[in-house]
């Protein structure tokens, strides 16, 4: 059994984003014996949002950082200034129809910005290096069977592509070099301040504002479903117990088609807001496939489930109906993000950083 790592000073790559300020947020709200700094490092990409974080950020634990980690003198830095031990890594260009639409970015950041962290990390051995993935480096299941840590890597799209590639950097490098590492793959994650530019914000936000729920193909395509609160809990047991070298899947053991989610939404949203069912459920749209759409991802989290502990609290069906109704209840952030003024306000507060 390997100690458990003291985390004292972490540094959160992607902290703005939707795990990473989930994460922040648990670190900061739920673990009372945390004592240490949660520097948050983001670039603030389209997909960063400060905003996910103003509950938190008057807490003298936390600082942001706004820097790129393709900048290693600037990570290195930072590293510096914050005495870090952890970093946990989750900047990335994240949704696959822009990495099919534009993939070099997918390449830049996921790629080679893991490549210069672990650069950072080479060079200061001390620090534990945790990296978040996702479930799809390991392909297309059908019908049956679960992608264990074992599975073949088999990435279909460039942005899983992208993160298959960091993976094995990742795994190299501890080899390699003996630095500490851990990997996590994880599923489908959903919950509050999601990007509406994904399935599950889409569809609730369209509805509504009463637009077309556009569903690919026949929506018979499978993801399992992960509460997002639960997948930060998940990061910070691994943080603290996770074993060097190792990789970890983290599932939510909620498999569901594509179009049962959209038909869920569209009655949660319906009972929320008074509306006919019949009227929403007109709004949901066949439009064409996604190329190389992968049919199923199912996910056995065994591994985490035995060696530390871990459970998923939420089940799906509560998790959809808490999510439904933050974004009913949290519409300044809803039209902020869609109408794009919460990039003004990092601009605004930000500028000079
Ligand atoms: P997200 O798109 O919501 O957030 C990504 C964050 O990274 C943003 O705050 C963005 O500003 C930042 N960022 C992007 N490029 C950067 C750069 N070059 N330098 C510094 N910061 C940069 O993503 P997410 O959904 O929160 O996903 C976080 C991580 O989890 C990603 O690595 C993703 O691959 C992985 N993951 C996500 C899911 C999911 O369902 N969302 C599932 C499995 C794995
Ligand atoms: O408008 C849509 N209509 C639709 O049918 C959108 C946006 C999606 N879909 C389908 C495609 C997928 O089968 O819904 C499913 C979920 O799509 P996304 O929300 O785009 O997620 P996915 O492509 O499965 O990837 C997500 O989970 C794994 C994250 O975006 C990744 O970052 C993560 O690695």
């Amino acid at each position: 059994m390997q100690a458990e790592r003291t985390v004292k000073n972490i540094l959160v790559t992607g902290g703005a984003g939707f795990i990473g300020s989930a994460f922040i947020r648990y670190l900061l709200q739920r673990v009372p014996d945390f004592k240490g700094k949660c520097v948050n490092y983001d670039a603030l990409t389209y997909a960063g949002n400060l905003e996910n974080l103003a509950q938190v950020a008057q807490d003298p634990r936390y600082a942001f950082v706004k820097g790129d980690i393709c900048d290693q003198v600037k990570v290195e830095e930072t590293c510096k200034q914050y005495a870090i031990d952890t970093i946990i890594h989750l900047a990335a260009e994240s949704h696959v129809d822009r990495s099919i639409h534009g993939p070099l970015v997918f390449l830049e950041t996921n790629i080679l910005g893991t490549y210069h962290l672990l650069e950072v990390v080479k060079r200061h051995p001390t620090i534990h290096f945790h990296h978040v993935s996702t479930d799809e480096v390991y392909g297309c299941l059908g019908e049956t069977g679960l992608f264990t840590e074992e599975t073949a890597y088999s990435p279909n799209s460039p942005y899983s592509a992208s993160k298959a590639s960091s993976d094995h950097l990742v795994r190299a490098y501890g080899k390699t070099y003996d630095i500490s590492t851990t990997i996590s793959n994880c599923s489908n994650n959903y919950g509050p301040y999601h990007f509406p530019e994904k399935l599950i914000p889409l569809m609730i936000l369209n509805c509504l504002q009463r637009k077309p729920l556009p569903v690919y193909g026949e929506g018979k395509n499978v993801r399992d479903w992960l509460f997002v609160d639960d997948h930060a809990a998940a990061l910070w047991l691994l943080l603290q117990k996770g074993r060097k070298g190792e990789t970890y899947n983290i599932g939510g053991e909620a498999e569901r088609r594509n179009i049962d989610i959209v038909k869920t939404i569209v009655k949660l949203v319906a009972e929320a807001t008074s509306t006919s069912e019949t009227e929403l459920t007109q709004l949901i749209t066949f439009v064409p496939d996604r190329p190389g759409h992968d049919f199923r991802y199912a996910i056995d989290c065994s591994k985490i489930k035995q060696e530390l502990g871990w459970h998923p609290q939420h089940t799906f069906e509560e998790g959809l109906r808490d999510t439904v109704k933050w974004y009913i209840d949290n519409q300044p952030w809803c039209s902020h993000v869609q109408s794009g003024s919460y990039r003004q306000w990092i601009e605004t507060n930000y500028a000079n950083r």
